[in-house]
């Protein structure tokens, strides 16, 4: 344990007078309260512990161990100004920060009033907004890249004040539910386990941190095992320490994270090298697992008895207490009193958390959505202003979906100092002086959707990120946090994967596992679809239905310029997240094109569009089908009189289904058609809701026209036969309307 490192002849003051004895600058009131904590965090799992034998909490996952490194950082960093991104064994750390051992037992327990959740989440999971603790969620590593999207959040604001206040504006828009607080100095904190640290989305982190100089601070907590598996089996060389040391602008330390003087002591320099701005720190903290993984994990099964004596030695819990002792901080009466003080608050933390009531079963829904701000409402209904005439009177040229596009994105840039871009080749430079010495014209975007962009508002808000689709998506989550409004680009559907967990567990859960206590409401526009002769398998995937299947995630996909605009902008504004499809196919067609429609125009969600009238079949489609259904819709009115009423859905999730039955109860017959293959895609959930809720009204089965269950191949002769084609609509709608 770290002692004193301040010379003896130095403890005198000027006066003569004793100055109080400083352990790396804490005194010794510090450490009786660091002990408080550690004491604290031990006996909270033990209490866990001992209720999940009596199955009266239903999981446990304990800090036991970490309790050293933890306590240290709660010291070095400031609740409520910093912010924490911490792990499930950070018990310790939130404590420090101000969490009450009742509020842990309350998740515990799993009860309405853990104000982690509200039962949602299991225990170790924190989420405290006041205190700046982040919801964290199981995923090994998906918080890291968030950390790091925060820290980008704080310094936004600090660089862009004005972006910060809620404006008076006319409309309504996701800042009235987002407040901010920033301070310009403030460290993100985040930590992760020695196993997480070969998770990709960590090195996507260290890589971000490093190149953009942000002020986080990683902490790995190095127990030498991830679950059964040792460091040395994990990380190649067996030190993390040594494997990161390459990475710029970092400021490292290594440390013996049983002992919170030394960890403390490592913890400041890290802080400081953050806070005056020099970039990130890392803090490799070597530490004990006593516990074994978690309750449903037994260590005996792979570790010896002799490993597991000889990191007993080193326990923090015992280790701090006999240090104590030993500089005469407290005496045995004092740690006893300490102690039993801790045990009668636990105790009535405990009979207290054991009487809360548990969520009402009906309350599940609740913040899947923002409660604040509903996209389908008229607020977001808005109506296109009437186009400018020429002088010479003709009818101006429409304006294609890519031109509308990026117009929406301009628009909402000048209205809302919010809202920044980000994503692989977006930005129109990023070495800006060739654009400054008008060297090169810019890029904007292998599509050039965001072309201009930079040039207008600056590398602040539009650049290029790494090749890195988590750590797009993943950072964006973090800036949302914290009240910036990320409107970001995944180049190619087909590249979206890495960035799924992301997705998945974090971006669309994160308001609903919180309890409505953090929400992130990013926009992520991403390229999709097929009918690109030559796009094959990477270029040309669509897949909406794996991300229908998500919910808290609205999903949207226009088929033509004034709908990607009215539909763009209800995104921005809007206070979900939302994946906005845009089909490659559909940017510069002809099909579709229109005037602008002003820099409010707004469509809601969940509303369908009827594209052609009719009454003898309804047919349910949307993206780049809809031109292609249009068109086998008017050959067969031509040729056989059929009157098909075409419906383009523009938004999947939420979907129209009042327009849906209201056609089909008046046709009687339904096709859902899609670009997708044909099983388990978007199309099967259009026809079992058709079979459920209006199977009376039907003459016909119900039919889906789909790409075959195959990918995209490259041969344009290929790509005909796998994705559905005019003729084949054709022929299914001529089918179904004799049946
Ligand atoms: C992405 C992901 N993969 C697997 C798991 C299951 N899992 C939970 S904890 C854990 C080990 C983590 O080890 P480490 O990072 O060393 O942290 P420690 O528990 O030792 O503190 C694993 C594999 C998970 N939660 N998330
Ligand atoms: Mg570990």
């Amino acid at each position: 344990m770290a002692t004193t490192k301040t010379d003896p002849k130095l403890a005198l003051a000027a006066n003569g007078a004793k100055k109080p004895k400083l352990y790396e600058g804490l005194t010794r009131e510090q450490l009786i309260q660091a002990y408080r904590v550690m004491y604290t965090s031990r006996r909270v799992d033990d209490r866990e512990i001992l209720l999940k034998r009596q199955q009266k909490i239903y999981f446990q996952m304990s800090g036991a161990g970490h309790e050293g490194i933890g306590v240290a950082a709660g010291l070095a960093l400031k609740s409520g100004y910093d912010w924490f991104y911490p792990y499930y064994r950070d018990r310790a750390l939130c404590l420090a920060l101000g969490v009450k051992p009742y509020d842990m037992f309350l998740q515990g327990v799993g009860a309405a009033s853990d104000p982690s959740s509200g039962g949602r989440q299991m225990p170790s999971h924190w989420s405290y907004p006041s205190l700046h603790i982040v919801t964290q969620s199981s995923p090994t590593g998906s918080q890291i890249l968030q950390a790091v999207g925060c820290a980008e959040g704080g310094r936004y604001f600090a660089r862009h004040p004005k972006a910060a206040p809620v404006p008076a504006s006319t409309f309504v828009d996701y800042r009235q539910f987002k407040n901010v607080s920033f301070q310009g100095n403030e460290v993100t904190y985040v930590s992760l386990g020695d196993g997480t640290s070969s998770e990709g989305e960590f090195w996507e982190a260290m890589n971000a941190a490093a190149l953009e100089k942000l002020a986080v601070v990683f902490c790995v907590q190095d127990n030498g095992y991830a679950i059964s598996v040792p460091v040395e089996v994990q990380t190649a060389g067996g030190s993390i320490s040594r494997l990161v040391s390459g990475f710029p602008n970092f400021h490292f330390e290594e440390v013996d994270g049983t002992d919170p003087v030394a960890s403390y002591a490592a913890f400041d320099r890290a802080v400081r090298h953050c806070r005056e701005g020099h970039g990130p720190a890392f803090v490799h903290a070597h530490v004990i697992r006593p516990y074994s993984h978690s309750l449903s994990d037994d260590e005996r099964l792979y570790r010896p008895d002799a490993e597991r004596e000889r990191d007993a030695q080193r326990d923090p819990v015992t280790r701090t207490q006999m240090f104590l002792l030993r500089e005469g901080i407290l005496d045995e009466k004092g740690i006893n009193q300490l102690e039993k003080e801790v045990e009668a608050e636990l105790q009535a933390a405990v009979d207290l958390a054991l009487e809360a009531l548990p969520p009402a079963p009906e309350s599940i829904t609740k913040f899947v959505y923002s409660p604040d701000l509903d996209p389908t409402s008229s607020v977001f209904d808005t109506q296109p202003v009437a186009p400018e005439v020429p002088a010479d009177g003709k009818k101006p040229a429409g304006k294609t979906m890519a031109d509308l596009i990026t117009t929406t994105l301009r628009d909402e840039m000048r209205r809302d100092d919010r809202i920044i871009i980000f994503g692989e080749d977006v930005a129109d430079c990023s070495r800006e002086e060739y654009l400054k010495r008008k060297l090169v014209k810019g890029k904007g975007g292998v599509f050039k959707l965001t072309f201009g962009l930079q040039n207008e508002f600056g590398p602040d808000r539009v650049f290029n990120a790494p090749l890195a689709e988590a750590a797009i998506v993943g950072r964006a989550t973090g800036m949302a946090t914290r009240g910036l409004k990320p409107v970001v680009e995944i180049q190619f559907f087909d590249y979206i994967w890495p960035a799924m967990m992301q997705i998945r567990d974090e971006l669309s859960v994160i308001r609903w596992r919180s309890n409505n206590g953090f929400s992130c409401p990013v926009v992520i526009r991403v390229a999709i679809g097929g009918y690109l002769t030559g796009g094959a398998i990477y270029h040309s995937q669509c897949g909406e239905s794996v991300f229908t299947h998500i919910p808290g995630l609205r999903v949207v996909f226009p088929s033509n310029s004034q709908d990607a605009a009215g539909l763009l902008r209800t995104a921005i504004r809007c206070d979900d997240p939302v994946l906005f499809l845009e089909h490659k196919r559909l940017y510069r067609e002809s099909f579709g094109r229109a005037a602008y429609p002003g820099p409010d125009y707004m469509i809601p969600f969940g509303k369908a569009k009827i594209v052609h009238p009719g009454t003898d079949l309804t047919v349910i489609t949307y993206g780049a089908v809809v031109p292609r259904a249009l068109q086998a819709a008017q050959k067969l009115e031509r040729e056989q009189g059929v009157k098909v009423e075409l419906i383009d859905l523009r938004c999947l999730n939420p979907f129209d289904w009042d327009t849906i039955a209201a056609s089909v109860a008046k046709t009687n017959r339904a096709l859902v058609a899609y670009e997708d293959t044909l099983s388990w895609g978007y199309g099967a959930e259009i026809a079992a809701r058709l079979a459920d809720q209006l199977f009376d009204k039907l003459d016909a089965p119900v039919r889906r026209v789909a790409a075959k269950d195959v990918f995209v191949a490259y041969q344009p002769i290929l790509e005909d036969a796998i994705l559905p084609q005019p003729n084949d609509l054709f022929l299914a709608m001529k089918e179904l309307s004799e049946y």
